[in-house]
């Protein structure tokens, strides 16, 4: 059946969220049973970033980030955010918290037009291959960056609970060095902002891929603690994150990796995932979680080599989400791009507390998703053999137990709730100020946050793709189709509390604020099922103290103050491990399968 009459009331084999509403649009789920525990949640789409190109063969496809809107939107979930902004771009300054001023100098420089005469710097900085010079390369850095960085900021303001970049998450990039389709490793900047205020980071990657940079970035702090579920067969990308890297001086033991092999199903990687996190939430206390959703991780992936649903890896989100520590969720890799854009917008709905149907909602790419059925959900497991065991996956919980024991009891690990960082702190509440100037609509620097009829109608206008290969493109034929009505709503000013030293349990913290709800969310934007489908149509700021100082003082071997006050455990003197560290050593799809 290609028509799409009664299809929106046939859901979904997801057994982890069984309850979507049958109307087209995303339907709050969690109102029924509170209507104060929905989390505060912010989207930032940078705008244009979904325009970029890496060159017509490249593998990462920026257009993903527009599916993923249309999306987003066409389903309604833009009223269930609290607030959408279209960030504005990193500056130099800040991308030189981390990254080398040199290579930063490079970025900015280079161009398709020049690179001939700066070869040696195109090698010295790894911009070959992987990493391709394109036209309005920096920008396209400065844009996802600097929506990670407002991410986090206003995650450190203590006004949203989440934040949401489906833009960042390039986990490869090194200080001095592009890696892996990453030119500036925005995570490792969003993180070093939110060590300003919150004393212990967790990261999460779900990318099928090491998440090498940010793991190489903080391996000697006890602040950060990095969690990676990769694919490990020593030659698969980047070749890093064997079961026993475990990071090293302070940050030892911080540092955890979990290496799979081909074709792991739902069942075995949601088993891992929830046992190893709940075991690093239980010993490291997060005060805020950022989570890398690399969408290369599910079945059908162009480069991947796993088996997960979209539901299996929204269920991830959710079971990070329910910790109710402030979240930082990022995208990262997926290069199957109908696929990504649907996960993408899955989680989405997952991270608001919505429900969304199974059928996906009418919008100018229609035709793009018209060979799953436009289906959310399309059946996209099996088709890789599970070369995982077991007996594997045990092993690898067992050893991330016994890891996790050298830091049960760890005082410092369970107290310091003060952030050390008291410069930090103090910037942190002068951005508060700034926020609600913006709020109150007298905003004088930093992100814009904008109306939000003005931001579904940019995500619509305009788009068009030129790369001949990638076939998402909104055909020109169906314009307008899918421009739903504006809701005219404002985005709310609501104050929430700082989130500093919520820990655990800072759910329960947030069902005491009074949250204004969605009362003047008056007009709907229900996608028109009457409209029928086209069938067959076209197809900042400077930082107090930089951690490149850190950097360099460390180099000298100096004793530095964050070190002194920041989380120390003493990892000689840790329990003994009933099973020594197992040490595991540890297909790629040629074309972009479809999924369906
Ligand atoms: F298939 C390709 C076609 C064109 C250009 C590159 C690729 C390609 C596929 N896989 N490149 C890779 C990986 N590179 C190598 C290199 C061969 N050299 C010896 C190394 O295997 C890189 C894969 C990058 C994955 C990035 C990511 O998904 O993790 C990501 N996360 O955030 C953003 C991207
Ligand atoms: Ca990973």
């Amino acid at each position: 059946m290609s028509g799409r009459a009664f299809q929106h009331f046939t859901f979904s084999s997801s057994q982890y969220f069984d309850d979507r509403g049958p109307h087209g649009c995303a339907q709050p789920i969690t109102e029924r049973i509170n209507p104060h525990s929905r989390p505060i949640v912010s989207y930032y789409s940078p705008k244009g970033v979904g325009e970029q190109h890496y060159g017509e063969h490249h593998p990462m496809k920026p257009h993903r980030l527009t599916l993923t809107n249309a999306l987003v939107f066409g389903y309604g979930l833009d009223k269930q955010i609290h607030y959408i902004y279209n960030p504005r771009p990193a500056t130099q300054e800040e991308l030189e918290a981390y990254h080398d001023h040199d290579y930063i100098e490079f970025l900015s420089r280079v161009t398709p037009h020049n690179q001939g005469e700066m070869k040696n710097l195109i090698d010295t900085f790894n911009c070959v291959e992987d990493c391709p010079i394109f036209a309005d390369m920096y920008d396209f850095c400065r844009m996802y960056s600097g929506g990670s960085l407002a991410a986090a900021r206003k995650l450190c303001a203590g006004t949203t609970d989440i934040a949401i970049n489906w833009s960042g998450g390039l986990h490869h990039a090194k200080k001095a060095e592009a890696s892996g389709f990453c030119y500036i490793n925005d995570i490792v900047l969003a993180i070093l902002e939110m060590l300003r205020c919150y004393p212990r980071v967790l990261y999460i990657d779900i990318d099928i891929h090491h998440g090498d940079g940010v793991e190489h970035a903080f391996y000697h702090s006890n602040r950060v603690m990095t969690v990676s579920f990769h694919k490990y067969t020593g030659d698969f990308f980047p070749g890093t994150g064997k079961l026993d890297d475990n990071g090293t001086g302070l940050g030892k033991h911080f540092c955890l990796n979990v290496p799979l092999q081909d074709g792991i199903d739902d069942d075995m990687y949601l088993t891992l995932f929830k046992t190893v996190i709940d075991d690093a939430v239980t010993a490291f206390r997060p005060s805020a979680i950022v989570l890398q959703c690399g969408a290369d991780s599910l079945g059908c992936d162009r480069l991947g080599a796993f088996n997960l649903s979209i539901a299996a890896h929204g269920e991830c989100v959710n079971f990070t989400r329910k910790y109710g520590v402030p979240l930082l969720v990022l995208g990262g890799g997926g290069y199957t791009i109908k696929n990504v854009s649907r996960c993408w917008t899955y989680e989405t709905a997952v991270l608001v507390g919505a429900a969304v149907p199974d059928e996906l909602p009418a919008t100018i790419y229609d035709p793009f998703f018209r060979d799953s059925q436009w289906k959310l959900h399309p059946p996209i497991t099996g088709k890789v053999d599970n070369l995982n065991t077991a007996a594997s996956l045990q092993r690898i919980s067992i050893s991330i137990r016994n890891k996790l024991r050298y830091l049960q009891g760890a005082p410092s690990v369970q107290m310091q709730e003060i952030p050390p960082d008291l410069a930090g702190w103090l910037e942190s509440e002068e951005r508060s100020r700034e926020q609600k100037d913006e709020d109150r609509g007298t905003s004088r620097a930093g992100e814009r946050r904008e109306d939000r009829s003005i931001a579904r109608n940019e995500f619509y206008d305009g788009e068009g793709d030129v790369d001949q290969d990638d076939v998402g493109h909104a055909p020109s034929s169906s314009s307008g189709r899918a421009r739903g009505a504006t809701s005219g709503r404002r985005a709310r000013g609501g104050r929430r509390g700082r989130g500093r030293g919520r820990g655990r349990g800072a759910s329960s913290s947030l069902s005491k604020e009074v949250v204004d709800d969605d009362s003047d969310d008056s007009a709907s934007v229900t996608p028109t099922r009457a409209r029928g489908r086209g069938r067959g149509r076209g197809g900042g700021r400077g930082r107090g103290r930089g951690a490149k100082a850190l950097d360099k003082e460390r180099e000298k071997g100096t004793p530095m103050p964050e070190d002194e006050e920041s989380i120390s455990v003493d990892m000689e003197d840790g329990p003994s491990t009933s099973q020594a560290d197992a040490n595991d050593n540890g297909s790629k799809q040629d074309d972009e399968m479809d999924a369906s």
